[in-house]
C-alpha cells in the first residue's frame, strides 16, 4: 500500500475550545499517523500566502483575521488515501451544515459556524504538496513571510 500525506491545521476555534486532544485521538484512531505536529501564532502575511486563491474573495479578510486570532496546530498525516480521508473526516466546509449532514464529522462535533470550522484539510495531491513543504521546509513559505512580518 502506498502511503499519501495530508496538511492538518487545528484553527483558533479547536485549540481555543480545548479540542486538540480529542481530534488528535479522532485522528489516530481513524488509523493516520501524526508525522510531524507544531504549534504556532501564525501572522497576518504568513495566512493570507496560505490562503492566496482565496485572496479576491469576500471572506478573505475575515479569514486573516479569524486564523491570527490565537495559536494553531499544524500536522502532516499520513496513511494510504489520506487527503480523501481527511476531507470525508472533517467534514463539509459550513459546521451549521456539517452538524446535519455529517453529524459525526470532526467540524460538526467542533466547528461552530462557515468561517470558524476548526480543521483545515489540503483538497489535493497538488494543495498537500503545495501545504506541507508551506510549513515543514526548512526555508518554508511560512518561515520567510514571518521574517517579514511586522508583529
Ligand atoms: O477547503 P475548505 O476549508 O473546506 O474551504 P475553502 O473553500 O477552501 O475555504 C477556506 C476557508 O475559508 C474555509 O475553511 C472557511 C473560510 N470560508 C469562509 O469564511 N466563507 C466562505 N464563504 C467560504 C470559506
Ligand atoms: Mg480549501
Amino acid at each position: 500500500t502506498i502511503k499519501e500525506k495530508t496538511l492538518a491545521i487545528i484553527k483558533p476555534d479547536g485549540v481555543n475550545g480545548n479540542y486538540v486532544d480529542v481530534i488528535k485521538k479522532t485522528i489516530l484512531g481513524s488509523s493516520f499517523s501524526i508525522t510531524q505536529e507544531m504549534q504556532l501564532q501564525l501572522n497576518v502575511n504568513t495566512v493570507k500566502s496560505f490562503y492566496a486563491e482565496h485572496a479576491s474573495k469576500s471572506f478573505f479578510s475575515g479569514l486573516v483575521q479569524y486564523m491570527t486570532s490565537g495559536p494553531v496546530v499544524i500536522m502532516v498525516l499520513e496513511k494510504e488515501n489520506a487527503i480523501a480521508d481527511w476531507r470525508a473526516l472533517i467534514g463539509p466546509t459550513d459546521a451549521n451544515i456539517a452538524k446535519v449532514t455529517h453529524p459525526k464529522s470532526v467540524r460538526a462535533f467542533c466547528g461552530l459556524d462557515l468561517q470558524r470550522n476548526c480543521v483545515h484539510g489540503s483538497d489535493s495531491p497538488q494543495s498537500a504538496a503545495r501545504e506541507i513543504s508551506f510549513f515543514f521546509e526548512k526555508s518554508s513559505s511560512a518561515a520567510i513571510v514571518s521574517q517579514h512580518d511586522e508583529l
